[in-house]
């Protein structure tokens, strides 16, 4: 039998310091131990052990120099974690935060969200403290040439495929895309999120803040109720805030914020399609700040602020790790928030989502409700392998029913007394599938 105590106490001594990591492996190992502890092959084998240990742990140097002809150097790093059900699959994350803690932390999350999708796709996770940050398109290509000219000899379409996160679009795709392609001279899908002229998949920008609402749609339509006249909030405004947004006006919620690491906008009329072009233009094209957005529209600007003290129904956190901490997440229940949907990748600290749990508030842990995008990302991998590009009527479709498919293991294996714990059936359910792999294929 493993004790969760002991267990959690030797992976912090092997982990020191590793907070977001440690964070994660107890949201994991809290919601798993009893599941785990009816098969008693999962210890024979030393699965627990085994699955918090990343298979390999690459880091590099990157240099470069930037447009004063300064020299820089950056460290980068790929953390390959598990291959058991696929080829290792996961973002890039270019930050100045990025730590080797925040990297273990996402690779670790990424294998059970993988699994959940139903695709043959491993856990990784990557990226750099590059700060894109006021770079111009000359320093990001050099620095993005930089950074592949190490990783290439890591990756490959049957290895470890690479993907976006924070800092990592579809600008910076295509310039690691080139740089992998002339040293390998090899055209081949070793990285998703392409752009669709040269291999990407239709839906792939849109599919982690459409797949978020899907699955927001199903926690809803569960409790029979609708996203229709719905307040929302919304945190973030790059890749997955943005077509999150797009999603819940299209189904008729009222979104009432949107933010950057700067501040919060708060339109009380509600942010209408139109008005989210602008926000997409100004942080796509002009790489600008969100409070060009109150400017413009006479807005409210909570300036250094969240949005989790506002009024509303439902809340999306869609920017970073520990976006929502336990005051946050207090406020959110005494203004009547009934739902909390992870966009971002562990949002929430693990007394945050116990205090929403035990208030009886929907949550969905990221590893559920985001697992659109790398769903997208599986699909564009299938798509590369048959060298056809599915329509986006197809793949939004395909899209829904992955996100109903988690939904409904999340429901199987987290009911408890009419109460769906979200957290603990997707991680059952993420588990099950890599922890029997890992078995069927021996100690290795
Ligand atoms: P982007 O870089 O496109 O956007 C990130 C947004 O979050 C920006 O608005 C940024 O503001 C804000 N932000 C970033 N760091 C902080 C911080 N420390 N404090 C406050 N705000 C911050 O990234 P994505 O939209 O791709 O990613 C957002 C989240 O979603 C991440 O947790 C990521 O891991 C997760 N995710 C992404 C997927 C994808 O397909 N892209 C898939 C699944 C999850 P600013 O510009 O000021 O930095
Ligand atoms: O956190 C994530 O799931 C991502 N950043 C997307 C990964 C991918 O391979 O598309």
């Amino acid at each position: 039998m493993y004790k969760l105590n002991q267990f959690l106490e030797s992976v912090k001594l092997n982990n020191p310091g590793e907070t977001e990591f440690l964070q994660a492996v107890t949201e994991f190992a809290t919601s798993v131990i009893d599941f785990v502890n009816k098969n008693p092959a999962y210890e024979q084998a030393k699965i627990l052990e085994r699955i918090v240990e990343p298979e390999r742990n690459i880091s590099f140097r990157v240099t470069w120099t930037n447009d004063k002809g300064e020299v820089q150097v950056n460290r980068g790093y790929r953390i390959e974690f598990n291959s058991a059900i696929g080829p290792y699959k996961g973002g890039l994350r270019f930050h100045p935060t990025v730590n080797s803690s925040i990297l273990k932390f996402l690779g670790f999350e990424q294998i059970f969200k993988n699994s959940l999708t139903g695709l043959p796709m491993g856990g990784g996770k990557g990226g750099s403290d590059f700060d894109p940050h006021e770079k111009t398109d000359s320093e990001v290509m050099k620095f993005c040439q930089a950074f592949m000219s190490e990783l290439y000899r890591h990756i490959g379409p049957n290895t470890d495929v690479p993907a976006g996160d924070i800092g990592v679009g579809g600008r910076e795709i295509g310039y690691l895309f080139g740089q992998y392609k002339k040293l390998k001279n090899e055209f081949s899908g070793v990285l998703t999120g392409k752009g669709f002229n040269w291999g990407g998949s239709l839906i792939r920008p849109e599919a982690t803040g459409f797949g978020l609402v899907y699955f927001v749609n199903e926690m809803l339509k569960n409790q029979k109720d609708s996203l229709k006249g719905k307040n929302v909030l919304i945190s973030g405004s790059g890749n997955v805030a943005q077509f999150a947004a797009q999603k819940v006006i299209e189904l008729g919620g009222k979104l009432l914020t949107m933010s950057d690491s700067d501040g919060t906008v708060y339109d009380k009329d509600g942010i209408t399609q139109e008005k989210l072009q602008f926000i997409m233009d100004l942080k796509n094209k002009q790489r600008g700040r969100i409070k060009d957005y109150a400017d413009k529209y006479h807005t409210e600007y909570l300036d250094g602020k969240k949005p989790w003290s506002l009024k509303a129904d439902i809340a999306l956190p869609c920017a970073t790790q520990n976006e929502i901490e336990l005051e946050d997440a207090k406020e959110l229940v005494s203004s009547g928030v009934i739902l909390v949907g992870e966009g971002a990748n562990m949002p929430l600290s693990n007394d945050a989502i116990d205090y929403l749990h035990s208030e009886k508030v929907l949550h969905s842990p990221g590893k559920a409700s985001n697992a659109g995008g790398v769903a997208v990302s599986g699909l564009e991998m299938s798509q590369n392998s048959l060298r056809l590009q599915w329509s986006r009527d197809e793949l939004d479709e395909r899209l829904q029913n992955i996100m109903k498919d988690i939904h409904h293991k999340c429901v199987e294996y987290g009911t408890e007394n009419g109460y769906v714990n979200y957290v603990k059936g997707a991680n059952i359910a993420g588990f099950k599938k890599v922890a029997d792999a890992m078995l069927d294929q021996g100690i290795v």
